[in-house]
């Protein structure tokens, strides 16, 4: 197994040691490849721990670990409620912002998010920034609607100064990638000064009509575990 790999695994064990708990009934389930670790820890705190429990998925790829994991499916309309969720992202900052959507699973990552009691958030130590925008992140994924998409480039082209805007390209570029609601998907790289305080400009671009969900998740999660090379674990 890579350092990345044992990275993300120790934090999604750590966080689910930590977190999810026997009286835990409502589980939210995440995107990406730290997820993976997630379930597999909570299949290994046994069968009876896990009877009677629900875990509602953030799109397709959870949906399937879900149920190759012999786990129970709900969905958040059934259970709008959601004692812990636990999710992967792509860059967290000090504050415990953080982006998400290169899965481009962002908008229903979110509505798990909120409907949490816990938000939870797990991640390799590449993850763990000071300022969003730092390392790896190509820009916050912007869901929107197909027909309108094409003025949300341009009003965000404004608010940013730059065309750096960009619609997100199937694999190939076959055409768009289209979410699991049948949206596309902006990639808007921001200016770090913009990331100081992630919260305005998020607001400022859930603002643009046929805007449905921006990937910056602010003032949500109550903790992030970071798995680092060396074998042990950051906490914030
Ligand atoms: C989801 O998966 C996303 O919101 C984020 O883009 C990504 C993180 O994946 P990984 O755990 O593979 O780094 O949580």
């Amino acid at each position: 197994m890579s350092n990345i790999e044992a990275s993300k695994k120790l934090a999604a064990y750590t966080a689910v040691d930590r977190h999810v708990k026997p009286e835990h009934r409502i589980i939210g389930i995440g995107s990406g490849s730290t997820v993976p670790y997630v379930v597999e820890r909570i299949v290994q705190q046994g069968e009876e721990a896990n009877k009677g429990r629900v875990f509602i998925p953030t799109g397709f790829q959870s949906k399937e670990l879900i149920v190759s994991s012999k786990l129970a499916l709900g969905d958040v309309d059934e259970y709008p409620t959601i004692d812990v969720t636990l999710d992967g992202a792509d860059e967290v900052d000090y504050q415990l912002n953080c982006v998400k959507g290169g899965g481009a699973c962002h908008l229903r990552e979110k509505v798990l998010a909120e409907a949490a009691n816990t938000f939870i958030l797990v991640a390799d130590y590449r993850k763990n920034v000071q300022y969003l925008g730092t390392n790896f992140v190509q820009g916050v994924p912007i869901e929107v609607v197909p027909f309108a998409y094409a003025k949300v480039l341009q009003n965000l082209h404004h608010i940013l100064g730059s065309p750096n805007a960009v619609l997100r390209m199937a694999v190939k570029k076959a055409g768009p990638v289209v979410t699991d609601n049948g949206n596309f998907i902006i990639d808007a790289p921001f200016p770090r000064e913009k990331m100081l305080d992630p919260y305005i400009i998020m607001a400022q671009i859930k603002m643009l009509t046929g805007v449905v969900e921006v990937g910056l998740f602010c003032r949500m999660a109550k903790a992030a575990y970071f798995g680092n090379e060396d074998g042990t674990v950051t906490v914030r």
